[in-house]
């Protein structure tokens, strides 16, 4: 029960995407749009390389695969660690009704983890990152209440002044990374509770900005309007 002055919690919207296809870029031109209408809204990142266990991470994504020598589930579960790290500033954050603009989470967890097999051979452990296997983790984390998919073709993201030197931004690797969200958008609709809007992140910075302000907008109404309760990941 909602007594009167009770605040609603904030909206939970979630960018998706390959690496080069601008969530980053649209995360602030978002949170800036809703600070600008004085709605209260914070923008999370993950994986947050500022605490310890992101410093484990930054330091994994800057070395070659040949240096490798760190198992794909030790990392895996770091990543999953990572966001458990924040999870209860986050449940906090929409309580009080607060609304997220985040760059990545769960789903950039299973999909890049499930897609590596064939990148990186340094890895010590044997049999399959399956999907089931990756989303084990986190299972039980705060979930959206929308992920926005920018999707851009392997192609696009690669003329996009190229990649940088990080372990994971290689061409093979992206392309089957694009495919392993598309496997969870179509769990998710399976499972009817985390919308998605996939966008087409090849459009201008501007017109892709109009089109996730229409979604965030209509989201943050959903919310607030049904009050409904933050869900879980994959539970
Ligand atoms: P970013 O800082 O958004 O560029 O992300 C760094 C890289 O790490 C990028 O290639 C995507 C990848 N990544 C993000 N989250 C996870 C995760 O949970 N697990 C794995 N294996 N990779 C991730
Ligand atoms: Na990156
Ligand atoms: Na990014």
């Amino acid at each position: 029960i909602t007594t009167p002055g009770s605040p609603k919690r904030g909206a939970f919207i979630l960018l998706e995407g390959v690496d080069r296809c601008g969530k980053t870029t649209q995360v602030s031109l978002l949170t800036r749009h809703l600070l600008n209408l004085s709605l209260a809204t914070v923008a999370y990142r993950f994986p947050d390389r500022t605490t310890q266990v992101g410093g484990l991470i930054n330091g994994y994504l800057q070395s070659s695969a040949e240096v490798g020598g760190v198992d794909d589930r030790a990392i895996h579960l770091l990543f999953s660690a990572n966001r458990w790290e924040a999870a209860p500033k986050l449940a906090d954050t929409l309580a009080q009704g607060s609304h997220i603009i985040c760059d990545r989470y769960a789903y950039s967890g299973v999909a890049f983890t499930s897609a590596k097999r064939e990148e990186d051979r340094s890895s010590m452990s044997g049999g399959e990152l399956t999907l089931d296997w990756c989303m084990c983790p986190d299972i039980g984390l705060p979930a959206p209440d929308a992920v926005i998919f920018l999707d851009l073709e392997q192609e696009e993201a690669e003329k996009r002044g190229g990649y940088g030197g990080e372990r994971y931004e290689k061409k093979e690797l992206q392309t089957r990374v694009r495919s392993r969200f598309a496997e969870l958008q179509s769990l998710d609709e399976k499972d009817g509770r985390v919308p998605w809007h996939v966008v087409d992140a090849s459009k201008s910075i501007e017109e892709v900005h109009q089109e996730l302000v229409s979604i965030v907008t209509n989201t943050i109404d959903r919310v607030q309007t049904e009050s409904s309760p933050l869900q879980r990941m994959w539970a």
